[in-house]
C-alpha cells in the first residue's frame, strides 16, 4: 500500500497537453483579451469575470502580478488612498491606516489574494505569451491579438523564426503598464499619437489615470499606467489606488462596448 495513487509518468504528461490544449482551443474566441496580468488587467479581468464574460489575461511573464508585488525600492508594502482600500476588502486583504485616507498592505498577500479572486472570476490566463499585434478589421475596429511564445523574444532571430497565432476577440484591454504596448502599436501605424507619461505628482496623477481610463480607439481600451503614458498624465509613484479604480472603470466601458454589439447584431439579424 503506497501513500499516493499510483499514476504512469505519461499520464502526467497527456493530463497537461490535454488540458491545456482544450482551454487553448476554448479562448481562441473570447469577449475580452486583457494584455497584462499586472494589478489594473487583474481588477478589468474579475469584473469582466464576474459579469459573466468570457476572458482571457495574455501575460508575458510566467508569473502574474506586474508590480504589485513590491511598493517601492525594495520594499513588499503597498499604499492606496481611499476610497480604493474598498477593493482590498472586497477581496479580503487586511491592511491599516498609515495615515488619514492612507493605506498599507503587504504586496505579496494584496497581490496573491487578487490574482486568486481574478481566477476564481472564471478570468483564464495565457502566460508567457507576447502581444506581437492587432488584428484590425473593417471600420478600423480592433477585432483581435496576434501573440507569440514570449521566449522566442529574447532569442536570437537565427534560432526564432516563430510565427505567431492570431486570436479572436470583440474587446481588447491594454493592461501592459508603463511601456503601452497594444496602444504603441497603433502609433506605429500612425493610428494613434502616445504623449509618453509625466513627472510624479500623486496628488493629480491618480484621479486623472481613472478619469482618462476608456476607450481610445474602436475595441481597445487602456487601463492603469498604459493610461498616464497614452495621455502625457503625471505618475503617482508607490501607491496602487489608481491602478485598481482604472481596472474597475476598464471593466464597465468594455461592458458598454459589448452590450452595444450585442445590439446591433440583434438589430442586423432582425
Ligand atoms: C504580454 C505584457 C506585454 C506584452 C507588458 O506594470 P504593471 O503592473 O501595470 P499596471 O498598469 O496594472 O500597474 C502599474 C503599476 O505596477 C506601476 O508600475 C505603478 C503604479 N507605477 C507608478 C510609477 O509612477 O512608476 O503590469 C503590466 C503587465 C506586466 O505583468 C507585464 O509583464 C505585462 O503587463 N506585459 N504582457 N504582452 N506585450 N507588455
Amino acid at each position: 500500500m503506497t501513500l499516493f495513487h499510483q499514476v504512469r509518468e505519461g499520464e502526467v504528461t497527456k493530463a497537461i497537453v490535454g488540458s491545456f490544449l482544450r482551454q487553448f482551443e476554448e479562448y481562441v474566441y473570447s469577449d475580452v483579451i486583457i494584455v497584462g496580468g499586472g494589478p489594473s488587467g487583474l481588477i478589468a479581468g474579475r469584473e469582466l469575470g464576474k459579469a459573466g464574460y468570457k476572458v482571457l489575461i495574455i501575460e508575458r511573464n510566467n508569473y502574474l502580478g506586474g508590480g504589485f508585488w513590491v511598493g517601492g525600492y525594495f520594499m513588499n508594502k503597498v499604499t492606496l488612498r481611499a476610497p480604493s482600500q474598498e477593493i482590498l476588502d472586497e477581496v479580503n486583504v487586511p491592511y491599516s491606516e498609515a495615515s488619514e485616507g492612507l493605506y498599507v498592505a503587504d504586496a505579496p498577500h494584496a497581490c496573491s489574494k487578487l490574482i486568486g479572486a481574478t481566477c476564481d472570476a472564471g478570468v483564464k490566463i495565457f502566460n508567457l505569451t507576447l502581444m506581437e499585434d492587432l488584428i484590425v478589421r473593417e471600420d478600423n475596429m480592433v477585432a483581435g491579438l496576434v501573440v507569440n511564445w514570449s521566449p522566442i523574444a529574447y532569442l536570437p532571430k537565427e534560432v526564432s523564426a516563430l510565427d505567431p497565432i492570431p486570436l479572436e476577440t470583440r474587446v481588447v484591454i491594454d493592461a501592459t503598464g508603463h511601456d503601452a504596448c497594444v496602444a504603441r502599436k497603433l502609433e506605429h501605424r500612425s493610428a494613434l499619437k502616445l504623449t509618453g507619461e509625466g513627472a510624479m505628482w500623486i496628488e493629480k496623477s491618480e484621479e486623472a489615470v481613472v478619469e482618462h481610463t476608456g476607450e481610445v480607439y474602436p475595441g481597445l481600451i487602456v487601463t492603469g499606467m498604459a493610461v498616464a503614458t497614452v495621455y502625457g498624465l503625471p505618475r503617482m509613484g508607490p501607491t496602487f489606488g489608481a491602478m485598481l479604480l482604472s481596472g474597475k472603470r476598464a471593466a464597465e466601458v468594455a461592458i458598454g462596448i459589448l452590450q452595444q454589439i450585442e445590439e446591433s447584431s440583434v438589430t442586423e439579424n432582425g
